[in-house]
């Protein structure tokens, strides 16, 4: 089954999804960015359930993801992943880039999650090239072979990323 993919412009923590996926750090204990926004409108119970994860099993490497619930977010889940910081290795930081969409993906099939949006992981704080992250987003999920997962939301908090992802759709179809 291919999910449908959308674009949608606004804010992550305001979309009605099964699962968002938060662009964390390795420390899971939130920051700027969208991850402080998911903290800040989700409330302690996220950051609670961090807490317990890094206690378990230790910081969050680069390109791997982890889930908690949602606290007071319309969502159910949280997925947090990590995405790389920008440093000119192009093929090294666009594998991790991709791993991000992968493992998220791959967990929230395993929570037969439905809907799931993702913001644009390493565009902000982290300095991706924005277009570059695209045509990487929209590679892998079109790549991910799924039985449940139905919809994928690309929410686009600038419209510079807005346009390049309704650009790179279009040239798709
Ligand atoms: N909803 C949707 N997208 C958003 C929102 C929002 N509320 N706020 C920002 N964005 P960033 P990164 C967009 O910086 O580059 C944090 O401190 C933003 O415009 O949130 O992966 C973490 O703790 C950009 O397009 O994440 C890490 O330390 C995209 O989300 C670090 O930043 C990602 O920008 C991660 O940096």
């Amino acid at each position: 089954m291919k999910p449908v993919i959308e674009v949608l412009k606004g804010d992550l923590t305001k979309v009605q999804a099964d699962a968002i996926v938060n662009a964390a750090n390795s420390s899971l204990l939130g920051g700027g960015g969208v991850d402080g926004a998911i903290h800040r409108a989700g409330g302690k119970q996220i950051l609670d359930e961090c807490i317990e994860i890094r206690n378990r099993q230790g910081k969050c490497k680069t390109g791997e993801a982890v889930v908690t619930s949602a606290g007071n977010l319309p969502a159910k889940y949280v997925i947090h992943t990590v995405g790389p910081v920008w440093n000119n290795n192009e093929e090294k930081s666009s594998t991790l880039l991709a791993n991000c969409y992968i493992n998220s993906l791959k967990l929230a099939e395993s929570l037969d999650v439905k809907t799931i949006a993702f913001p644009n992981i390493s565009t902000g704080i982290y300095h991706f090239p924005k277009e570059l992250a695209a045509k990487i987003a929209i590679q892998e999920v079109q790549k991910f072979n799924t039985e449940k997962i139905e919809k994928i939301i690309f929410v686009c908090f600038d419209e510079e990323n807005e346009t390049i992802y309704d650009k790179l759709l279009k040239e798709k179809q």
